[in-house]
């Protein structure tokens, strides 16, 4: 018997706390990498391998029940790449989380069938209609098997936090988009497509990735890469000075970037967050691309260049590092510990509509 009863449950108490702040701290510096910079100089984290611990955010998110959307667009010969899109997106991209794929396309009829993860399978829903065909991905949790509707799935308790079986349920969306003879049309149009699609669901899902088809998931890509807006460092020009950045940078344009401006120079082919900052953003870019466009101006890069004027005013509250987009034919730079998910090499003359 303790002769001190209450000092003992104290200093008990005091020792599994310290024992907690050293694991806790033990596990911070294990999230850390001086080579790279992780934080921008507005206080935004920039994700890399190495600077965040993968189970901890997962428990954080599972917690809230979280829904994610992705965008995709293969217009023309561009749906060529789909099946290997959606078939990585299923082993790597929010695996273990309710995903909604939205793929915009001219041709319905070329989706392809998707293979599942183990233990997933794909039912029709019938709930197609002539411009919007569905399927539903569901996990083998018997509970989710009730209730075909995703939304309605989520006010049952089969979604709830104490149940596992919703946890893999994932959603493909099929949406037509006319087709075009110009690319830069294809590429610029997506911010008017997604801006009506995010208009639509914003009470659907928390968070949406717009993302290019002509890639492939190679590694986790998770609940790291969620925020308000977030956007990918482009791996073509991380190593650049800014000077070098291919901005757009004749004033005439609304994507102007002047000389000393500009943070990092980000892609066109990955961006997200939540949909209302996605909203905002592909409202504002379509409508600064229009207004170009009908005083015959067309920005260097189209959407890209609209995007990184976007983000020089409005700062990203999280930048992804390249490791979230590479680009095939790039030999891996030291820094880059993995590659999560990288632009195919292509032939853009067999491809595009016009070159
Ligand atoms: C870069 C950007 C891309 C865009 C483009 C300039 C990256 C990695 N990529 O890609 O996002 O900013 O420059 O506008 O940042 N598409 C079709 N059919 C077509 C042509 C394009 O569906 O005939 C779609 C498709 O989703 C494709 C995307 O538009 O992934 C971008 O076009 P791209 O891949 O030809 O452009 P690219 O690789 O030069």
């Amino acid at each position: 018997m303790a002769l001190f009863p209450g000092r003992t449950v104290t200093v008990t108490l005091l020792s599994a706390m310290v024992l907690l702040l050293l694991t806790y701290n033990y596990n911070t510096q294990n999230c850390s990498r001086t080579d790279v910079v992780s934080l921008s100089p507005w206080l935004a984290p920039v994700v890399w391998e190495g600077t965040f611990e993968p189970l901890l955010l997962d428990s954080v998110f599972k917690l809230q029940n979280i829904s994610v959307s992705a965008t995709v667009f293969a217009v023309g010969k561009y749906t060529m790449f789909l099946k290997d899109f959606l078939e990585t997106a299923e082993q790597h991209f929010f695996v273990g989380f309710s995903v909604h794929m939205y793929v915009f396309t001219d041709r319905p009829e070329d989706v392809p069938s998707v293979k599942m993860a183990p233990g997933r399978q794909l039912l029709p829903n019938g709930l197609g209609a002539p411009t919007e065909a569905r399927a539903w991905w569901i996990g083998t949790g018997e509970q989710c098997l009730v209730s075909r509707w995703w939304s309605l799935c989520r006010n049952f308790s089969c979604c709830s936090r104490s149940s596992n079986s919703c946890q893999s349920l994932a959603e493909l969306t099929v949406r037509a988009v006319p087709s075009s003879d110009r690319w830069q049309q294809i590429s610029a149009r997506r911010m008017e497509f997604i801006q009506t699609l995010v208009e639509e669901k914003l009470q659907e899902h928390d968070f949406i990735f717009c993302l290019d088809v002509d890639s492939k998931f190679h590694g986790r890509w998770g609940t790291e890469s969620l925020g308000g807006l977030v956007a990918v460092v482009h791996p073509g020009y991380y190593r650049d000075d800014r000077s070098k950045f291919p901005y757009e940078r004749r004033p005439e344009s609304r994507a102007y970037i002047g000389p000393g401006e500009g943070d990092f120079y980000y892609c066109g082919g990955a961006f997200g967050g939540t949909l209302r900052e996605v909203q905002r953003l592909a409202k504002t870019c379509r409508s600064n691309f229009e207004a170009d466009a009908e005083e015959k101006v067309e920005a260097a890069w189209q959407e890209e260049s609209h995007l990184n004027r976007y983000m020089w005013v409005n700062k990203p509250s999280k930048v992804l590092s390249p490791e979230y987009l590479w680009q095939d034919f790039k030999e891996k730079n030291p820094e880059i510990h993995i590659v999560r998910f990288s632009g195919v090499a292509k032939n853009y003359a067999a491809i595009r509509p016009n070159v």
